[in-house]
């Protein structure tokens, strides 16, 4: 193998094969198909979830039957709704998580946020650069790596060859390629010049 080939066999297996996944933003659609509505189990939706700083969390519902408010932990508690809070109602609010820490939203329409209508999370920080080995050790052995693609072989440019020395005893008994295109190239030459 040539370095260029073997340059290509470990691009290829870097490309196709350990190329860690990307370290991409989740988005998160409150309450998954049942959308944000009275009577969901927010507590339930959000466990065993990671919110890390960076994802989005999707709020979707028939705009104008409800809403979404960022509040305290205290109007939280207490469904109050409060005038200062960031108040969303497009029906598809995307909210960006912009820091870590613990987020309350609720639904400021009057008797929602009693009804369930409430979500708690808590931020994490941001994910770090991607790990050298982010996968932790599984219980079973990972199947191996495929092999890279064979590149082709490249045709073999046969090296010249030296006429056998005519002192050689046992003459070969077959013709050397190379040896019937010189004698060829020679006969051409030879008639070119005749
Ligand atoms: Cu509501």
């Amino acid at each position: 193998m040539s370095h260029k080939q073997v340059l290509l066999a470990v691009v290829l297996f870097v490309s196709g094969a350990v190329l860690p996944r990307p370290a991409t933003a989740t988005k998160y659609v409150v309450g998954d198909a049942d959308g944000w509505r009275p009577g969901g189990d927010y507590t339930t939706w959000a466990k065993g979830k990671e919110f890390r700083v960076g994802d989005t969390l999707e709020f979707k519902y028939v705009k104008g039957q409800h809403n979404v408010l960022n509040v305290t932990g205290p109007d939280f508690q207490s469904c109050t709704v409060s005038t200062t809070s960031l108040l969303r109602d497009s029906g598809a609010d995307v909210i960006t998580l912009k820091a870590a820490g613990k987020k309350w939203y609720l639904c400021g329409v009057a008797g929602h946020c009693q009804r369930g209508q409430k979500l708690v999370i808590t931020v994490l920080p941001a994910a770090l650069a991607p790990q050298p080995t982010p996968v932790p050790s599984p219980p079973y052995p990972s199947p191996p790596a495929p092999a890279p693609p064979t590149p082709p072989a490249p045709t073999p440019v046969p090296p010249v060859e030296k006429a056998p020395p005519a002192t050689s005893g046992a003459l070969p008994t077959t013709v050397f390629p190379s040896a019937a295109l010189a004698a060829a190239v020679v006969a051409v030459a030879v008639a070119a010049m005749a």
